[in-house]
């Protein structure tokens, strides 16, 4: 495995090149920032430039491959990564800390999502459909939008760059990836990988750079026609403000406060499974990530008693080490941002429990660890409650009846994923009624969505479109609706049929 420093480049018009200026950045392992995992580029408006015309360029070629054959391409990817597996999950874990067996599932998203959208090549279904006049044909067809700038975040760096860039391909786009700044190696063994199963080209383009530099100039660059961005909801909201200004078509996937109900009926045992995994599972980095537990008051003490013995269990390590269970987190900001919340937690009087500050191991002290953590006596209004915290943090909140669990569920400005532990079908069917989440588990965690089915939320989390499944087919096209009229003559809808 590889374990000497990567040079990232950028990679534009098929070649791989360093900045205008040559200046570079450093990833550093946050398992341990003394080892240095990557340098990359720091881009400038020059190397925008051309990678905007390089992906315009190719487009007018790429649009017109047929479908069968560009997806051709990306099942080529999908081999690919499958060789790779190993390599790309030991980078992973060594460049944002996830413990192996999770950069392996993150991974393996990548994959699935590749032969997923390969699959498409192959359908990317319109309709056909009666024309109201006589001897005239109906249809839609689905037409690519153009260039698109994929912005995509650290802590799924194969997964997510995935879910936007094989879509985006399959319908005849061209792209821009522009990964965060804390996984530029990823993003590059992933483009060596198109790279090497052989797109033409300009198709494919990697540019990084910070978020607040180069991610704001491809949202602005009047030569990009689709953002498709997963961010906190902060940066998405000038993301969709920004692109707004020049027509782009704009996906956002943003931030979440997605919690699990334990009913009184449900099986305590596997809520508790769940609600472990939903919270610290990748250090609690998932917009996805358990960050509430509404808990009954029958359970709620025995339940709180279990959860805690278990979260006093979990090994905090680095991800390559095979007993780690919680990693750490991505930078020392993002740890001060979770040590701060511990602070608000406490000033809103909510007591803690377990954990609430930084690691203090000395086998530990070279990276951003924290300790798993959580929250008691959480009333919904507390900021605590409300707000993205992404760490390995949890807050209990009671309640003593099905419908005050559902509302205080719902009681967020956010609607991504949402989970409740019930052996009662009639709640069961109510929750998936009832809760303004895009996404819902019955009796199983906040996390795991598959890659065929959408992905997204609603409120502050989204903006109306999902990824994956068939729904990012709808991100990744227009719709072009298409009438022929075989009768020769000038037939007037609504008014010569009448
Ligand atoms: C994310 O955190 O942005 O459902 C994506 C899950 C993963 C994807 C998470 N399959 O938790």
């Amino acid at each position: 495995m590889q374990t000497s420093p990567v040079t990232c480049l950028n990679y534009i018009n098929g070649q791989w090149l360093p900045s205008n200026t040559r200046d570079t950045a450093e990833s550093r392992n946050p398992a341990d920032w003394r080892e240095l995992v990557a340098t990359f580029p720091r881009s400038t408006t020059s190397d925008v430039d051309a990678a905007v015309e390089a992906a315009r360029q190719a487009y007018h070629s790429w649009r017109l491959v047929p479908a069968p054959a560009r997806a051709e391409l990306i099942f080529r990817v999908s081999e690919l990564l499958l060789l790779k597996k190993e390599e790309f999950a030991y980078l992973m874990s060594r460049e944002m800390g996830k413990p192996l067996t999770e950069a392996r599932g993150d991974v393996q998203e990548g994959i699935d999502c590749a032969f997923y959208y390969a699959g498409e090549g192959r359908r990317l279904f319109g309709v056909t459909t009666p024309s109201e006049l006589a001897d005239k044909f109906a249809m839609t067809v689905r037409m690519p939008v153009g260039v698109c700038a994929l912005i995509t975040p650290w802590n799924f760096p194969l997964a997510i760059p995935c879910w936007k860039a094989m879509p985006a391909l399959v319908c005849g786009n061209t792209i821009i990836l522009k990964p965060a700044k804390d996984t530029p190696a990823c993003a590059t063994l992933l483009i060596q990988t198109f790279h090497e199963a052989g797109f033409p080209p300009g198709v494919v383009n990697l540019i990084h750079g910070s978020g607040g530099e180069i991610g704001r100039e491809l949202v602005a660059h009047p030569g990009i026609d689709l953002v498709s961005f997963t961010g906190s909801s902060k940066t998405g909201a000038e993301v969709g403000e920004i692109a707004g200004r020049t027509y782009k078509r704009v996906c956002l996937e943003m931030g979440g406060k997605n919690a699990q109900v334990v009913m009184e009926d449900a099986d305590l045992d596997l809520a508790l499974e769940g609600a472990l995994w939903g919270a610290f599972g990748t250090t609690g980095q998932r917009c996805t990530a358990t960050s509430r537990l509404i808990l009954h008051r029958d359970i709620k003490a025995a339940f709180t008693e279990k959860l805690l013995e278990k979260t006093a269990q979990l090994k905090l390590g680095a991800g390559i080490d095979s007993e780690t269970d919680v990693g750490p987190l991505i930078n020392s900001s993002q740890r001060e941002r979770v040590r701060r919340y511990v602070g608000v937690a406490r000033d809103e009087g909510a007591k803690i429990l377990i954990g609430g500050d930084i690691a203090r191991d000395e086998d530990l002290q070279y990276g951003y660890f924290f300790q798993p953590t959580i929250f008691d006596a959480v009333k919904p209004q507390m900021r605590v409650a409300r707000e993205e915290i992404f760490g390995p943090v949890v807050s209990l909140l009671e309640v003593d009846s099905f419908e005050d669990a559902i509302a205080i569920l719902n009681d967020t400005p956010y609607g991504l994923s949402s989970s409740i532990y019930t052996r009662d079908v009639n709640r069961a069917f109510q929750a998936m009624r009832d809760v303004e989440a895009g996404i819902t588990y019955i009796n199983g965690p906040t996390i795991g969505a598959e890659v065929h089915l959408p992905f997204g939320g609603v409120k502050q989390t989204g903006n109306g479109h999902r990824e994956a499944g068939s729904a990012a087919l709808d991100v990744f096209s227009e719709w072009k609706t298409v009438y022929v009229d075989f009768s020769g003559r000038l037939q007037r809808a609504q008014i010569d049929n009448r």
